[in-house]
């Protein structure tokens, strides 16, 4: 009868852990964002990036009628999603008409996520991509 409720119990603990895994590892907000009147995607431009070194996002934000949102007033930062180590700002540079480049530098190893919200018109959209630094 004990040994029945061991079982039980575990099986309960691994439930919870598979779901904690699946909502970890999912970012809080996707790499684009499409809505009736503007399209902003997030892509990382290093294939892979090392800790206390530059790494770079590409941001690409136009609207849907195909012209680039220039001077576009947004901020990108990255943070560890399972740490309380900060939240680090990237300096953002526009290097063509809606395309954006952000710089920052993750301070340590491990888990990190890149997210960038814009505030235009009358509303925020928001892109993130997890990464991980070597
Ligand atoms: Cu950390």
């Amino acid at each position: 009868m004990k040994a029945r409720w061991i079982i039980l119990l575990l099986f309960g603990f691994m439930l919870l852990f598979i779901l904690f895994r699946l909502v970890e590892d999912h970012p809080s907000a996707e790499a684009l964002y499409i809505d009736d009147q503007i399209r902003m995607q997030i892509t990382p431009v290093d294939s892979s990036a090392v800790s206390m070194q530059e790494t770079t996002f590409e941001l690409q934000i136009d609207e849907l009628s195909g012209i680039p949102v220039t001077g576009a007033d947004f901020d990108l930062n990255i943070t560890m999603p399972d740490m309380f180590c900060g939240v680090f700002p990237a300096s953002i540079e526009e290097i063509q008409p809606g395309v954006y480049h952000a710089t920052v530098v993750p301070v340590m190893r491990g888990k990190w996520q890149a997210e960038a919200e814009l505030q235009w018109k009358e509303r925020y959209v928001k892109v993130s991509t997890v990464f991980k630094v070597h």
